[in-house]
Parts: C-alpha cells; structure tokens; sequence
C-alpha cells in the first residue's frame, strides 16, 4: 500500500508528497532498514519512515552508520542504506561510501542536500556543498533526484547500480526542497518501480571454463584462493563442492574464513607461506591480486612459475597485477557451477605427495601455536586471551565476529577459526580502524545474531561513542577491548623527555568497561584468561551489551602486526 496522506480539497484528488514516495519506493524494494543520523532536511523524513514501518536507526556518527550499511550490503546482497544530512554529515558518510566502493560491498548513501539555485552560485545556503561531484569519484554512480515523479527511477537506478555487476557504493542525492513535493498519490504510485532481477545472473563463456579446467588439470601443485567476493556470492554450497571434488588445498583470505570450515582437511590456512611459494597453479575466486595477496608477485610467492586462474565478476581485474592466463569472468555461482560440470565425476584430485606436504605444514604450525594458547597470564598476552576466544567461537559458530586494530587484527584472524560462511567481518581492503561499532550494530540488526568484536584499543576509540547506539537498541554484542595501552604497543616513550607521551601511546591503565556502564550496559575488567572466559561466555548467553577490558601487556605487541614491513624507513634514524 501506498501511503497517501492528504486530500486536496479544491480538486479532490488523493495527494503524496517525495517523503512519503521515498518512503514507498524503499519499501517496495524490500530496502527495510535505515542507518544514519538526523537533522536538517531529513529529521522529519526519518520520523515518518519508522512510522510507516522502516527500521530507522540512529547513530552517533555518520561514518559508523555507513561503515554499518556497507556490511549490511555484504551480509544480505541488498543495498545497505545510510541517511545523512548535507555537507559535514554527508561528508562524515562518505569515507564509508568510499570503503563499500573498495569493498565491493552495495551500498547506498541518501543524503539531504541544500537548495540548487544557492548551491550552484555559491551564494552560501546553509550547509552549502556541491555533494553529487564531491561523491563521484569515490562510488561506483551517483545520482540527484530533482522532481518527486522521479524518486522511483532515481532508487531503481542507485539500487541496480549498487548490486549489479561488481558491487559497491551508490549517492543519492535529495535536495531538501525534493521532500515536500506533492504529486498526486496515484500517479506517484505508479512511478514507483519494483527492480526485477537487479544483480542478473552473469554466465561464464564457454571457452573461458575449458581454458581454465585445462590448466587446471596441468597443475602438479594447484591452490584454491576464496575471497570475500566468494563469500559475498553465496554459493556456498558450489564452493565447497568444487573445493572438494578438485581435492585442492584452498586458503581463504580474512573475510572468507568459514566460507568452508578453517578446520576442514584442506584448508591451509596455517600453510599459507608454503601454498603462496611452492604452487604452481592458483585459482582466484572473488579475490583480487592486490597488496593483501603481494599483488601476486615478489618474496611471498616465491621462485616457482605461477599460472593464475581468475574468476571474477568484473572483466578489468583480469591482468591487474600479473597476468591470468585463464580468466573467468561472470559471477561466482555461476562460473563454479560451470567449472564443476565441465569437471564431471571422473576428475583427478590434486596429488597426494602435494596435498599431504601441505597438510603436514600445516599440522606442524598449528602445533607449535598450541601450547600459546593456553597461557594463563596477567596481564595478558595476545595469545592468552585469543585462545580463550577462540574456543568459545568454536562453541558458538553461528555467532557473529567483528575485528579490528593490528595486532589484534592479524593475531585474531591467524588464531580464531571460523565454521560458516560470512561470519567474520573486519577492516577489509583498506585495513581501515573505525567499522568496528557499525558493523557490530549491522551485524546484530541484519542477521539476529550474538555479536563478538575484538577490538584493538585504538581501533575500537574510532567508533567507541556508539556503545550507547548498542546499549540504547540493546543489542547482543560483546566487545573485548584488547587494551595494551596504545597503537601496536603502550611502551614508546618521547625521545626528548619533554612532557608529551609518545605519538602511539594512550592513557594508562584505562578503563573502557566504564564507557558501557555509563549507558546501562554491563562492563567488566579481565585480567587474565580466565576472567576474560567467563566475562565472554556471560556476554555471549545473556546477550546484555557488554565491553569487557582485556588488559594486555603493553610491551606484546609488534609496530603494525604482521605488516611492519610496509612502513618507510628512514636511512637517517637508521645511522643512529
Ligand atoms: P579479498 O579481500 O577477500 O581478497 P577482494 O575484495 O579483493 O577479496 O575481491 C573480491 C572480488 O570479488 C572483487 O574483485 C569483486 O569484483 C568480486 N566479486 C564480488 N561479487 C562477486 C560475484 N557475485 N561474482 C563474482 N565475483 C564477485
Ligand atoms: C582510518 C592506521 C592501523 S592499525 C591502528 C592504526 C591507528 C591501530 C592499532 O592499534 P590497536 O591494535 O587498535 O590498539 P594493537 O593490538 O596493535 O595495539 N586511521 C585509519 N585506518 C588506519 N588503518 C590507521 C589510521 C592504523
Ligand atoms: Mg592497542
């Protein structure tokens, strides 16, 4: 039903007005659920969208509120929607709009904006901001909506555009004076559209499985790479077939643990240094060769020659960085689905001597991190405290995991296996601090889930303030704010003895679980493993918002987790 909200009395016809046909057109596209922040010109807008039944929430912050639609996108294959309003809030929303870009990941951001005729002679309108040109070059479209007969186009197109193809983020532009036009209410219905099959099927060519089934079939040593594009696709149960019947060892990159369990025979997930180097043929699925996977070139792949097979939805990542000698372009379900019946049942699996050398590499890792695991001391190490997590994910598959920081990130992501598919969400291509409270919001809204965030200290100060956004929807999310004092270590000190601590260093001694006391929800200083267990598991039954403080020893971390050698060094600082 369209909303139809007045009568016209002079002419007696049934009038809507752009609130209530945005209203409608979201509605009619199953988009169900709004995060953003209000204020001038969408205050009332938000008002009338959770009156007519759209969830609308709320947050403290545009850029968690985007970073939580961005991950609403991946979790569902639906648009995520972020509402801001003009220029700064529409500013603070577009660094997400930006990340679900990068990410792959649909989104779209709907923002007020301020009156044209000012905007466009620059005369200063309130907020003033030229927001369709600033948002261009950092989304996949944009696109402004200047009369209320064509809000259904304008949503039709930012959704296809969103979901179609390669994913990512869509602007939509409303100026203010956009949201008190009237129309009549049949006609405004009738310019409605429901999108029909808007991310359509793309099917493989034929040749391009025969090229890649052939060289797949050359390989001695062949290596499976899942990306979250894979998980994205949900084809769960194509990719786990061909992972299967090929017998290859498959390594998922961060967003893809649980596409097929980390335990699963041939995951070498713990073998990832010895799969990059010694295979000589590595199929990509939804992942793209960029510095995450050493842009597939140098140290890290070693001297072996590498043939590359690549399937992927969008035909420019081909050759972006090596070349693919067989790429598959057309989306994951359907390309895999092609592979597996070109493969039929008589298919060779990958050689024991390869398969059984990686799964020995990977048994022996995974026994020396063992005993780690198990300590039990105070203050913590990072090993300590992710062995006690670890086990209770494994108890809890179904949950849902956020990660961010940077040891904390990289230690979290090697330790914590995962089971099922788009379960683990974290800093994603750009490695970027800040989506942790969004996403955990995200996370609990779209999928009902219990919800735990590993959180580095300074990764979880970016979007801390929207413990009050859980405490105030109360949410069932646990966050372990591994608090080591800092940025990669609490132990810098200032070189000139002058009273500033170092650029890394934070308060110390703080006490994060205060912040979740403060808005009604439960806070709780662990100390050891032990107390962190019980703390978690707690969180994790009753489902109350939680901040637990893990306190880790300032001195365990190193400079940037595992990615210090990306940092520039100077020949100067060196000498000394
Ligand atoms: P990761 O960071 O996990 O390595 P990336 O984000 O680099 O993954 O790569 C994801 C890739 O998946 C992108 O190149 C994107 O085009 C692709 N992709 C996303 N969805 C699909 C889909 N449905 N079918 C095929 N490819 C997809
Ligand atoms: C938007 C740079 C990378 S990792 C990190 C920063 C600031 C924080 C690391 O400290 P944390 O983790 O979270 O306490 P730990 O366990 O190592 O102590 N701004 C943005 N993104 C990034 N990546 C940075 C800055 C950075
Ligand atoms: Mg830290």
């Amino acid at each position: 039903m369209s909303a139809v909200h007045s009568i016209d009395t002079s002419t007696e016809q049934d009038l809507t007005d752009g609130f209530h046909l945005i209203i409608d057109a979201l509605k009619l596209n199953g988009l169900n659920t709004i995060y953003g922040v209000p204020g001038i010109p969408i205050t009332d807008f938000g008002r009338m969208a959770q009156a007519e039944g759209i969830r609308v929430l709320s947050f403290r912050h545009e850029q968690a509120a985007g970073y939580a639609a961005s991950i609403a996108g991946y979790l569902t294959k639906k648009p995520g929607v972020c509402l801001t309003v003009s220029a700064p809030g529409f500013l603070n929303g577009l660094t997400a709009l930006a990340h679900a870009t990068t990410n792959c990941f649909p989104m779209i951001l709907i923002s007020g904006s301020s009156e044209r005729e000012i905007v466009d002679l620059q005369q200063g309108d309130y907020e003033e901001m030229d927001q369709l040109a600033i948002a261009k070059p950092l989304c996949k479209a944009a696109f402004r909506v200047l009369h209320a007969q064509d809000i259904g186009i304008g949503l039709a197109r930012a959704i296809r555009a969103a979901v179609s193809g390669r994913p990512g983020g869509v602007y939509l532009d409303l100026p203010a004076k956009l949201f008190g036009q009237v129309m009549n209410a049949e006609a405004g219905k009738k310019s409605l559209v429901k999108v029909i099959d808007a991310a359509p099927a793309q099917i493989p060519a034929p040749d391009s499985i025969k090229r890649a089934l052939d060289v797949l079939k050359s390989a001695k040593k062949p290596l499976i790479i899942l990306g979250k594009g894979a998980a994205y696709a949900q084809a769960d149960e194509a990719v786990k077939a061909l992972v299967e019947t090929s017998g290859i060892p498959f390594l998922p990159m961060s967003m893809a643990k649980g596409l097929l369990p980390d335990t699963h025979p041939q995951c070498a997930g713990a073998a990832r240094s010895t799969v990059l180097k010694d295979s000589d043929v590595v199929m990509l699925i939804g992942a793209r060769l960029n510095w995450l996977l050493s842009h597939g070139k140098g140290k890290a792949w070693g001297d072996a020659p590498k043939k590359f097979i690549q399937i992927d939805i969008e035909p420019k990542e081909m050759d972006s960085n090596v070349e693919i000698v067989a790429p598959v372009v057309g989306d994951i379900g359907s390309c895999v689905a092609a592979l597996l019946d070109g493969m039929g049942k008589s298919w060779t699996k990958a050689s024991a001597d390869w398969t059984g050398a990686v799964t020995k590499k990977r048994d022996e890792n995974v026994a020396k991190m063992a005993p780690k695991l198990m300590n039990n001391n105070s203050p913590m190490d990072y090993h300590g405290a992710l062995g006690v997590l670890r086990t209770i994910i494994a108890e809890r598959p179904d949950a849902m995991l956020v990660n961010e920081g940077a040891n904390t990130l990289d230690l979290a992501r090697g330790i914590v296996d995962m089971y099922k598919p788009r379960k683990r969400i974290d800093v994603g291509t750009w490695g970027i601090m800040g989506i942790g409270m969004g996403y955990c919001i995200a996370a609990a809204v779209e999928t009902g889930k219990p919800v735990l965030a590993i959180e580095g200290d300074s990764a979880f100060g970016f979007s801390g303030m929207e413990v009050e956004t859980i405490c105030r929807y109360n949410l069932p999310v646990c966050i372990v704010v591994f608090n080591n004092d800092g940025i990669y270590r609490g132990t810098d000190v200032n070189p000139t003895g002058g009273p500033d601590v170092a650029p890394t260093v934070f308060v110390k001694g703080s006490r994060y679980d205060m912040m979740m006391q403060a808005f009604g929800g439960v806070g709780v200083n662990a100390t050891s493993p032990d107390e962190l267990k019980r703390a978690v598991n707690e969180a994790m039954d009753s489902g109350k918002p939680t901040l637990i403080n893990a306190v880790i020893d300032p001195a365990a971390g190193s400079e940037s987790g595992r990615i210090g050698n990306l940092n520039p060094q100077s020949v100067l600082s060196k000498k000394k």
